[in-house]
């Protein structure tokens, strides 16, 4: 981590755990918005202008956050106004590197080694977790904002014409629905992987799997007769979910030992996966190869290094 803008402690992957032994996700740093014209965010955050060519996205494909802000990318169209760089999947002791992996490219903009050069950057007293997604200004070369629930919105409405209209995916009157149910996701699913695969104790684990596979059933139960989790139009709740769906099988099943059952055990949830997998787009923001590669070189949970062959996926081809 980043102590005073200096890279001082090894990448650890628990970010901070409790008492109980519960894996703990630091809360973001840099909350900055993007509005048509530069007035403050929804929640008075201070706000800088839209403009083509003048943010950058970085990311990494293992990573279902940085993920999530790929898919809104896509979706709203912003391929051409907003560029995006991937980082290498394997975490390395400084964190997240650029280079050549395939699939990785090396920093367009400064040409850095490190993604915390990034954070030292906008800030050089930045003490802290360095993580991705980061929504970068290229103008005036600081981080806008660093947390991916923030980023969504941002790509869905801070770019009035610059982004496709006709997709809205936080629309006004589903608004509070989306709350709830991001809310629930995020501490009984997409977060509670995590929990089961950083458990430090057997309590924190058994507590974490079964919110999971509550959230399973919950899940199959509710997208009986619904094409997406709020009814028939895609909206952020359902780009939360995929992101978290689309590795279950591949990494948590095993890795975070996440193994009551995989998705491809749930009908309903295993079409709705495979519907959002295919809709138009979103196959691109997900690379198996850098999903698998990257969760196991997670040396706290698998010291050895050893990338499984499996799972088969030839089902969602
Ligand atoms: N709140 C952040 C969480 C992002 C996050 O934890 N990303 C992970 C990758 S999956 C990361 O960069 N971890 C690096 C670290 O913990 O040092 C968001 O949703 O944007």
């Amino acid at each position: 981590m980043l102590i005073k803008g200096k890279w001082t402690k090894d990448f650890d992957p628990i970010q901070d755990r409790d008492e109980d032994g519960r894996f703990l996700r630091v809360t973001s740093s840099f909350r900055n918005w993007i509005t048509v014209d530069g007035s403050a965010g929804p929640g008075g955050e201070a706000a800088t202008k839209a403009e083509p060519d003048r943010y950058h996205l970085y990311v990494a494909l293992i990573c279902p956050w940085a993920c999530r802000t790929l898919m809104a990318r896509k979706l709203k169209k912003l391929e051409k106004v907003i560029t995006v760089t991937v980082v290498e999947p394997v975490l390395t002791r400084q964190c997240w590197r650029f280079g050549d992996y395939p699939g990785a490219q090396r920093d367009p903009l400064y040409d850095l080694e490190y993604v915390h050069q990034l954070y030292s950057m906008a800030d050089p007293h930045f003490s802290g977790e360095v993580t991705v997604p980061v929504l970068w200004d290229k103008k005036r070369n600081t981080i806008v904002n660093n947390e991916s629930a923030d980023i969504l919105r941002i790509l869905n409405s801070g770019f009035g014409e610059l982004a496709e209209q006709r997709i809205d995916l936080y629309p006004a009157a589903l608004q509070n629905e989306i709350d709830d149910m991001n809310r629930h996701l995020y501490d009984s699913f997409n977060n509670a992987v995590y929990q089961a695969g950083f458990a430090q104790t057997q309590q924190a684990y058994d507590e974490a799997v079964s919110k999971v596979f509550e959230t399973l059933d919950f899940l199959e139960q509710h997208l009986r007769g619904r094409q997406y989790l709020l009814g028939e139009q895609l909206t952020e709740t359902d780009i939360r979910a995929f992101v978290t769906l689309i590795r279950f099988d591949i990494a948590y099943y095993s890795l975070f030992k996440t193994n009551l059952k995989q998705i491809r055990d749930y009908p309903h949830v295993f079409a709705y996966m495979q519907r959002i997998y295919y809709y138009p787009g979103i196959a691109e923001t997900v690379n198996f190869d850098h999903i698998k590669q990257g969760y196991y070189s997670l040396h706290a949970l698998n010291p050895a290094g050893i990338v499984p062959k499996g799972p088969e996926i030839s089902w969602l081809r």
